[in-house]
């Protein structure tokens, strides 16, 4: 029985016994403060100086972020709770990135923790997607070099060190990361101090006001404090105009079922109305209006909310109890309130445009969803093992195993997403794609118009549900993670990994980054001379010379042309070497020492030793370039496209 489960079970019966009024009110000590607190808004992250790609001529931008310990005083009277944070705040800083400047942010862990940082919500190579055995230890660095090429979206960054991702999220390491581009700022939406970031999540305290650790959380923790940017229950003071909220629940166990009411009128049959304007992948097709709305953990969803009707009035944000898994607390149904202004601010030139009118455009995007496809190529099961949490009954320790898809990079696949765990939700993340939600059956059986309007890459499998998304496998190849985002089942081995297969006769002989454990990108410690400008500005243009993103643009039509006359069959081959290369384990390439990865059931019992023991155990994975075969039909685009510079390591 888990802590919690176990306080739960004796405040119940407690209760039956008539000794506590109100049991499961709380776990944390109660917090009084609800409304009495202002939304803090995390600062935006300053450059520290930019530079051109010297191949492209394009900007960089170079960021640094210290991954620092922090007090933070929440229960007035009471102890600070400890936290970790992205620059010592949490959330961490809010990055915002203009589409086509590319990014290299240096993350400097000056924490007691290894960290790994994953861009949620990027396709970055596979070695800067955050992989969770790809460690930065305590003083150490790592670069993490990102594309900045999709359309406009809500990213955010966060922990995902292996087996310590909810510890590590939980007391602090998450952070939102704002992509614009042109075609969306055209749209005229609420912007500047109209365009407000809201991270949700859900934390349990002790009684001397410092934060419950997850450590030992072997299903969930819900929390009972609700907080919005890291404060419980804040309030805003907005104007009766448009805003633009982007919600985050960076939760690690809760979901939301969100809605607003005015004080006035309260209660469930008088929801107010809103659009949803955006999610994971960025704008939807057109808004979506709504009185209620799901987000379960790792989803993002921006909506519209126009407050012109209820000048001098309070505005509440409202959850709902009683649905999905989720265990409710006495104030788990409130998350915060907005006080809504008499008069509307003149200089202000957000809220819905330069006039400040409300409207809203009736399309906000043409959506790049993936060609439609029928049949089913992969099923997983998202289950429960004897207490363990497995896809497919494999955990993510059990690493001969664990890549469990080999998508051919450029081909289009339909998942199946199965929830055979019973009564729990497992919000599934499959990194590097956007997908389509194709169909939602068993428990709500229904795919919200919000979820539809839209890609995204984290879709909610409730209790007993079973979800089809489908995604196009581009446009890189290299191996990512899939997982659930309850970042406690991800912990205990609910996550697992697909392999996006190199294709020979692309013809395009670029620099490889299949491996997300190669060795020249892995965390270094830190070291005075490292850590100069001088310094960075080489190593950035050491890894601009090698390309990781030059070619996007032409690579889906490079996909395309491969594919139109290319028979599956021909990449198979390829496809078994490297998944198996990488699969037994995923350690540096640079190394030439082959070993053998250990028997994986007793990872399965206990996951942090044994996964960690792995990680050590580097095997070649270059040999596999060596064996491709070429394809003598791709000469002519090998000749096209040329060839890479040789990496300089
Ligand atoms: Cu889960």
């Amino acid at each position: 029985m888990h802590p919690t489960t176990l306080r739960n079970t004796f405040l119940a019966l407690a209760a039956s016994l008539g000794g506590v009024a109100e049991a499961k009110d709380w776990l944390s000590p109660a917090y009084t403060w609800l409304y009495q607190f202002p939304l803090p808004i995390p600062p935006p992250k300053e450059v520290k100086f930019s530079m051109t790609n010297p191949v492209t001529g394009g900007k960089i931008n170079y960021y640094e972020v210290k991954i620092s310990p922090l007090t933070q005083q929440v229960y007035p009277g009471k102890s600070k709770a400890k936290l970790v944070g992205y620059d010592g705040i949490s959330p961490g800083p809010t990055f915002y990135m203009e589409k086509g400047t590319e990014a290299v942010v240096r993350f400097i862990n000056n924490s007691p923790t290894s960290s790994s940082i994953h861009l949620h919500g990027s396709y970055s190579r596979a070695p800067w997607d955050g992989w969770a055995e790809d460690l930065i230890p305590p003083n150490s660095w790592k670069d993490y070099y990102y594309p900045n090429h999709q359309a406009a979206r809500t990213l955010w960054y966060h922990d995902h060190a292996i087996d310590h991702t909810a510890e590590n999220a939980y007391f602090g390491q998450a952070g939102m990361y704002i992509l614009h581009d042109p075609a969306e700022d055209d749209l005229k939406l609420p912007s500047g101090a109209y365009d407000v970031p809201l991270v949700l999540s859900a934390k349990q305290y002790n009684n001397d006001g410092t934060l419950y650790s997850p450590a030992k959380e072997l299903t969930s923790l819900y929390g009972d404090v609700i907080h919005v940017n890291g404060q419980p229950w804040p309030y805003m003071k907005v104007e009766p105009k448009q805003y633009r909220f982007r919600f985050l629940n960076a939760a690690i166990s809760r979901s939301f079922f969100l809605y607003l009411e005015r004080d006035k009128e309260p209660g469930q049959d008088k929801k107010l109305e809103f659009n949803v304007i955006a999610s994971d992948a960025g704008l939807l097709s057109e808004p979506q209006k709504v009185k209620d709305m799901y987000i379960s953990m790792a989803e993002r969803y921006e909506v519209v909310v126009d407050f012109s009707k209820w000048k001098g009035e309070n505005v509440t944000m409202r959850n709902t109890k009683g649905f999905a898994a989720d265990e409710d607390f006495l104030h788990t149904d409130k998350i915060m309130r907005f006080i809504v202004s008499n008069p509307e601010s003149t200089s202000g030139s957000g809220g819905g445009g330069d006039d400040g009118s409300s409207s809203l455009p009736s399309k906000l995007r043409t959506i790049p969803y993936p060609k439609d496809k029928d049949g089913i190529d992969q099923s997983f099961k998202f289950e429960r093992q004897n207490g363990a949490w497995k896809i497919n009954g494999v955990s993510f320790s059990d690493v001969n195993n664990r890549v469990l898809a080999k998508p051919k990079r450029g081909r289009v696949e339909v998942w199946e997403l199965i929830n055979s765990s019973g009564g729990w939700s497992h919000p599934i993340h499959i990194h590097l794609v956007d997908f389509k939600v194709v169909s939602r059956t068993g428990g709500r059986a229904t795919v919200m118009p919000y979820e539809a309007a839209g890609l995204k890459d984290v879709v909610w499998l409730g209790p007993n549900e079973r979800v089809v998304v489908e995604a196009h496998y581009a446009p890189w190849d290299g191996v990512y993670m899939f997982h659930c985002h309850n970042l406690i089942h991800e912990d205990h081995e609910m996550m697992a990994a697909f392999n996006v297969s190199m294709l020979d006769g692309l013809g395009y002989d670029e620099t490889h980054y299949i491996d997300p454990m190669e060795t020249r990108w892995r965390a270094k410690p830190l070291a005075g001379n490292d850590m100069s400008d001088d310094a960075a500005r080489t190593r950035i243009e050491w890894m601009a010379k090698m390309q990781p993103y030059n070619h996007v643009d032409e690579v889906d039509g490079w996909l395309e042309s491969y594919w139109a006359t290319a028979d599956d069959s021909s990449a198979t081959k390829t496809t078994a070497v490297a998944a198996a290369a990488v699969a037994a384990t995923p350690a540096g390439s640079a190394a030439t020492t082959t070993t053998t990865a250990p028997p994986a059931d007793a990872a399965a019992v206990t996951p942090a030793a044994s996964t960690l023991t792995t990680t050590t155990k580097p095997v070649s994975t270059t040999s596999t370039d060596d064996k491709r075969e070429k394809d003598k039909t791709t000469t002519s685009k090998k000749k096209r496209y040329e060839a890479r510079p040789t990496p300089i390591v």
